[in-house]
């Protein structure tokens, strides 16, 4: 990693780097130099994004497009070219670095206040709108299907037909609960192909610990994680961040009675989210708790095949960690069911604003 930030275009010496965030995906490290300027220097993971040059494509150009809406540059990326023009650098066993200047802020792994929830709320709202007019289809697919529900079902039926670790007889309760909901996670999916919901520019991976906060303020400085923006719905967008900031527990925790839907942190961040973003349709507004409940039960799904699969895709820590992340997700789609009469009667209040 030290190698590879000498490849960039930097006016100072690194001197310090330690590692940045909790992603579960790329590797992120925090450089600082000897001019006291900052940066962040990100090797992406191959194995889950097959084409990083296409996919720096995508970063690019929609930095470009936010960074021509918005009156202080803090609040978009800068990405910092590598020596030979290039916005990575590939290096000799063909891992892929990009490197941005790091302005400072933070990343929350929980809302600490309903404000900071708020924030990020209005942020990725505002994504939304900056992206409302940008061309969707001059954007490669980072990775096809990402949010297809019923595709992430049938690979999931595929990883328990092969059952490849011999660990599906242990999940076979969770495999009910999302078998007895298959009908339902393919709703947004399918109004989406009949083209009663709009295809959208979006984000993809919406939560809290993808928005960077100003250190003083700790109001939104800007968006990170652009690796999946790609064409897709609202209602994922704004259900990841319901899925992640208004649980009352960490995606992962053990302790199943800790997870719950907090419904008043569900009502702050429609708030911000309709604050941020002007542009959502009556329809789109009125499925938005379904959008949180099946992008949860559809990453619980994700971890439970990566669970069958033997763990290839996300990081973990220890041997069970993808069945308590699923175990987790599941739990907390099972109190926004307890919920459901509520976060309707939430969204009501802010339909008409
Ligand atoms: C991954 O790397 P990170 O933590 O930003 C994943 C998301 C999941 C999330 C669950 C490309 O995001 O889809 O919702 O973990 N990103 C990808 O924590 O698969
Ligand atoms: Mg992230």
């Amino acid at each position: 990693m030290q190698q590879a930030i000498h490849h960039f275009q930097i006016q100072s010496q690194p001197v310090f780097c330690k590692t940045f965030g909790h992603g579960n995906i790329n590797y992120t490290f925090q450089i600082s130099t000897d001019s006291g300027k900052q940066y962040i220097l990100q090797r992406i993971n191959t194995h889950v994004f097959k084409r990083p040059i296409e996919l720096m494509e995508n970063v690019i150009a929609v930095t470009q497009h936010i960074r021509s809406k918005v009156s202080d540059p803090n609040h978009a990326l800068n990405f910092v070219p590598a020596l030979d023009g290039n916005y990575y650098y590939c290096d000799e066993h063909r891992r892929y670095w990009r490197c941005y200047e790091f302005v400072g802020g933070f990343c929350l792994e929980a809302p600490e206040t309903d404000a900071d929830f708020y924030e990020s709320a209005v942020a990725f709202g505002r994504f939304q709108e900056q992206l409302s007019d940008f061309p969707a289809k001059s954007l490669h697919e980072t990775i096809p299907n990402f949010h297809n529900t019923p595709d992430r079902y049938r690979l999931l039926h595929i990883a328990m037909d092969e059952d490849a670790c011999d660990r599906l007889q242990f999940v076979q309760r969770e495999v009910d609960f999302i078998m007895e909901r298959e009908q339902e996670a393919g709703t947004i999916q399918r109004l989406l192909e009949s083209e009663k919901l709009p295809l959208r520019v979006t984000h993809n991976d919406t939560k809290l610990n993808n928005v960077l906060l100003d250190y003083k303020t700790r109001k939104a400085l800007c968006v990170l994680d652009l690796d999946t923006v790609m064409p897709g719905s609202s209602l994922f967008d704004f259900g990841d961040s319901i899925r992640f900031g208004a649980a009352t527990a960490p995606e992962d925790v053990q302790e199943l009675s800790r997870m719950s839907l907090d419904l008043n942190r569900f009502e702050v961040y429609t708030r911000g989210y309709l604050d941020g973003c002007h542009a959502l349709t009556r329809r789109e507004i009125e499925l938005l708790p379904l959008g949180a409940k099946i992008i949860t039960l559809e990453l619980a799904v994700r971890f439970l095949t990566d669970y069958l699969e033997s763990d290839h895709y996300f990081k973990t820590q220890y041997p069970d960690h993808n069945l308590v992340r699923t175990r987790a997700q599941l739990k907390l789609v099972r109190d926004m069911e307890a919920k459901w009469y509520q976060m309707q009667k939430i969204i009501e209040k802010y339909k008409e604003n």
